[in-house]
Parts: C-alpha cells; sequence; structure tokens
C-alpha cells in the first residue's frame, strides 16, 4: 500500500513537471510569437532571445466569461492609443449595457426583495483603486467606481451615497429591473429556496484585465452579485486584492463566481504575490483555486469559483473549480473564447 502510494506520488509529481514544463515552453513561445505580432517590439531581435526576456505583448485583453464585444471595444481602445484604464471601463460598460447579461449592471438578477444591486471596482497602473457596492438605478458603475478612484478622496462608496455621488457626477437614474429578470425573481419567490446553482445562475460577472502599448496593465470587475442574494450583501467584485488586484511591476488578477469564497481566501492579491515571487499566471490561479478547495473542505462541491490572471509578459493563465468556466481574450491576432482548465474531474 505504503509502495503504492509512493508509486502515485512519484507518477503525479512527474506529471507535474511535465505539465509545467510544457507550460514553461509555451508560456514562452507565446511571448515569442506574441512579440512579433506587437507594434512596439524590434522584428531584429532573434525569437530565441525575445523568447527569453519577459516581452511585453502589447496590447492584450483578458476578460471572465464569453465576452466578445466587452473585450472587442476594449481592444479598440487599446488600438487607438488608449489606455489599459479606459479599454477596461469601456469594455465593463458593454456588459453592464446588455440587459441579456443578467449577472451585470441593466438587466441583472435581483436581490430577494426584487431590488437591483450592483457592485464594481476599477484599478489603475498606480496601483488606485476605486469601488462601489450595494448600488441601485445606475447601469454603469465601473464608471462610478472610476470616479470614486479620481475624484474623492475615499476608496469606497456604498448604497445611497454612491448613488447620490453618481447623480452629482452626472449619471442618469434607470430602472435596472428589467421585465425577463422580474419574471425570473417572481418565479423564484414561489419556492424562495437559495442554494447557488454552479455555472447557471451566477455566470457573468466580468472582471477584465488589460495591457496598453505602453504596457501598463489595469483592471476592472463589474456585477449585480449573485442573484437573490440577501439585501445589503456584498460580494467580491468590488473588494479590493479578492475580486480583482493589479500590479503595474507584477500583473492582474480576476475572480468569478462564490464572492465568499474569494473573499475568505483574498485570491486575486494572492494570485499576484505568487506571480510575483515566479509563478506563472496558470500557476498561480491553480494555487488560489487549491487555497479555496482547502478552506471550503468539502463544499467545494457546491459553488464555482474561477480566477484568470496577466502578467505583465502578457502571459494568462486560469483556472477554476468545476467545469464550464470560460474566458475571453483579444489579441492582435483574434478576438477568442477559451474554456478554462478545472479542479474537479471526478
Ligand atoms: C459575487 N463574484 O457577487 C460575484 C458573482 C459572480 O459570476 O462572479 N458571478 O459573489
Amino acid at each position: 500500500m505504503a509502495v503504492r502510494r509512493r508509486n502515485s506520488d512519484t507518477i503525479n509529481s512527474m506529471k507535474r513537471r511535465n505539465f509545467l514544463k510544457k507550460a514553461t515552453v509555451s508560456g514562452l513561445s507565446l511571448v515569442a510569437v506574441n512579440s512579433l505580432l506587437s507594434c512596439e517590439t524590434s522584428t531584429n531581435v532573434p525569437t530565441a532571445i525575445i523568447a527569453a526576456q519577459p516581452i511585453a505583448i502589447k496590447p492584450i485583453v483578458i476578460a471572465t466569461w464569453r465576452v466578445p464585444n466587452a473585450t472587442q471595444k476594449a481592444w479598440e481602445v487599446l488600438q487607438n492609443n488608449g489606455s489599459s484604464l479606459d479599454a477596461v471601463e469601456q469594455g465593463c460598460r458593454m456588459e453592464e449595457a446588455d440587459v441579456a447579461n443578467q449577472s451585470v449592471g441593466k438587466g441583472g438578477l435581483p436581490d430577494r426583495d426584487g431590488n437591483v444591486t450592483l457592485d464594481a471596482c476599477i484599478m489603475n497602473k498606480e496601483g488606485n483603486y476605486g469601488a462601489v457596492t450595494a448600488v441601485e438605478n445606475i447601469t454603469h458603475v465601473i464608471s462610478l467606481a472610476r470616479k470614486v478612484m479620481e475624484e474623492i478622496p475615499h476608496v469606497i462608496l456604498t448604497g445611497k451615497g454612491a448613488e447620490k455621488f453618481a447623480y452629482e457626477q452626472g449619471f442618469e437614474k434607470e430602472n435596472l429591473l428589467t421585465e425577463s429578470a422580474k419574471k425570473a425573481w417572481e418565479v423564484w419567490k414561489e419556492t424562495a429556496q437559495y442554494k447557488p446553482i454552479i455555472n447557471i445562475e451566477n455566470h457573468d460577472t466580468i472582471g477584465m484585465l488589460a495591457i496598453d502599448k505602453k504596457g501598463d496593465i489595469a483592471g476592472g470587475c463589474t456585477t449585480s452579485g449573485l442573484s437573490y442574494k440577501m439585501a445589503g450583501r456584498v460580494g467580491d467584485s468590488a473588494i479590493i486584492g479578492s475580486g480583482l488586484f493589479i500590479d503595474n511591476e507584477v500583473g492582474g488578477a480576476t475572480a468569478t463566481g462564490m464572492g465568499e469564497e474569494v473573499l475568505k481566501t483574498v485570491g486575486s492579491f494572492l494570485i499576484v504575490e505568487l506571480m510575483r515571487q515566479g509563478k506563472t499566471p496558470q500557476e498561480a490561479c491553480e494555487e488560489a483555486v487549491s487555497r479555496v478547495i482547502k478552506s471550503a473542505g468539502d463544499r467545494y462541491k457546491d459553488f464555482q469559483v474561477g480566477f484568470i490572471a496577466l502578467n505583465k509578459a502578457g502571459e494568462t493563465g486560469s483556472y477554476c473549480i468545476h467545469e464550464w468556466f470560460n474566458y475571453q481574450v483579444h489579441t492582435a491576432k483574434e478576438n477568442k473564447n477559451y474554456k478554462s482548465d478545472y479542479y474537479n474531474k471526478a
């Protein structure tokens, strides 16, 4: 038995070493390929040297879930020499305005009392942060979070105070509860049972990371939170280090899924710190998911958490607990959706 266990440990560690080797090689070759696509990289530098250097792939956009319109919008901003901050704001706004997306902005599913309340945050290359939580009647909370970051001495505004600030800043009052979200809530009320459903009710919070042509990174995250949450509940999406973290020396990370679990493990900050210590974005996302699982014990079977990460070399990573989390990447080559690797293969 002991021998068997040792053998399987050895095999697992070999598998992991091989995986890491592959990941590193493909990561490096990605750098090489993309650096050739970059507008600002000299094509005279031999590929081998490019591959060995942390050369920025500029620009690049990555976002949680299947959000091609959002990444396309962000990409256009970057192509027009816009900043990564403008890109993530504009990209996130696309999902906030899309009433078909029932987890973000207008059209988001309401809380138990039938009120749509939104959370959002944004971080820039200087490490500045702005956030709003539990905001009603304002569609573009990502822009409101940016106003918090840029216009006032505080970093988080919540509820009525955030809404008041929005009107002062010229934001329009809107009814965020669409007919279809209202109907869904009315159906939910018939049983009023709350159990998070993996990848069904909770998908489409958008977390977006972008590197602009100057090589600077920024990120944004916006959501209506868990549907049918308790009034006043705030998740991870607007909270620095949990739903989003950016460090322009290292890279960025953002999260989706069960916010309570991400908050407890401060997942996005953890990923950035692991990348600072030399882990690839992929390795860092895997470690963050394993912390969530460790903290949750058997409960991990009942909820989803997914992370994406981007380092300053333009390498991406993603990992989640259960199958079917996906993410969108826009580079000079394409605007493509990828299925994330996941932990629970049982
Ligand atoms: C929250 N993390 O409020 C958000 C929900 C989410 O995809 O990401 N849904 O907990």
